[in-house]
């Protein structure tokens, strides 16, 4: 089923559920090649979420700031290839939401533990703001808030499961959004992990 949260903003409900395998195949060749870690913040907070990055673009956060680069800071690597099956289920998402002709140069993994989470921020990284985010979320379920585009927006509550796919743009691309401390609902694939990668077009 398809969930509207907004005027370019939709749930695809289990969308990524057929690809599953090659999905978590290419998470292991991602973190095999570079491994989830926990970023500091230009605030001085050590993220309770980690993580790593594929494609040609990476996000980090240090004590400088927040960036897009091209060389994994752990590493002194380039970020490890996009996996093919990320790179069609968001092209193919993206046009299903109305987005035809996505050509990503990113993807954020992130690792949720029970008790992690991400508060209320904006995605402002990227270069271009017309190009979507395709979300992609595996394991253990989490609250996703949606605000709008001030801070003290009064934000709405939906829940993201094993296999959701959500694409943002447009309109909706600025609005600040997080995710609810992670519950402890053990996962038969995943375990007590939530993953979700986003799939962006950064430079
Ligand atoms: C709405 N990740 O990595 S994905 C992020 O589940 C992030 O890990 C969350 O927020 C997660 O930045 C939520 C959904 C998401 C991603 C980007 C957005 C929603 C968005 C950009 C604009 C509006
Ligand atoms: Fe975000």
């Amino acid at each position: 089923g398809r969930v509207t949260l907004g005027a370019q903003a939709v749930v695809l409900r289990g969308y990524a559920l057929p690809v599953m395998d090659a999905l978590l195949a290419g998470v292991d060749t991602v973190t095999a090649q570079a491994p989830f870690r926990h970023m500091e913040t230009p605030g001085g907070y050590t993220m309770s979420v980690a993580l790593t990055n594929c494609g040609q673009l990476g996000w980090t956060s240090d004590a400088r700031g927040y960036r897009y680069a091209r060389i994994d800071p752990l590493s002194g690597q380039p970020w490890p290839d996009m996996p093919g099956a990320f790179l069609q289920l968001a092209q193919a998402a993206a046009a299903e939401a109305g987005f035809p002709g996505f050509e990503p140069d990113a993807c954020l993994v992130n690792r949720y533990e029970p008790g992690s989470r991400l508060s209320l921020h904006q995605d402002k990284n990227e270069r271009d703001y017309g190009a979507p985010i395709v979300s992609v979320s595996l394991g253990m379920p989490a609250m996703f808030l949606f605000g709008g585009e001030q801070r003290a927006d009064k934000a709405s509550r939906t829940p993201l499961f094993h296999g959701d796919v959500v694409v943002w743009g447009g309109v909706d691309r600025l609005r600040y959004h997080g995710i609810m401390p992670i519950k402890d609902l053990p996962h038969p694939r995943l375990g007590s992990l939530r993953i979700n990668f986003t799939i962006r077009r950064a430079g």
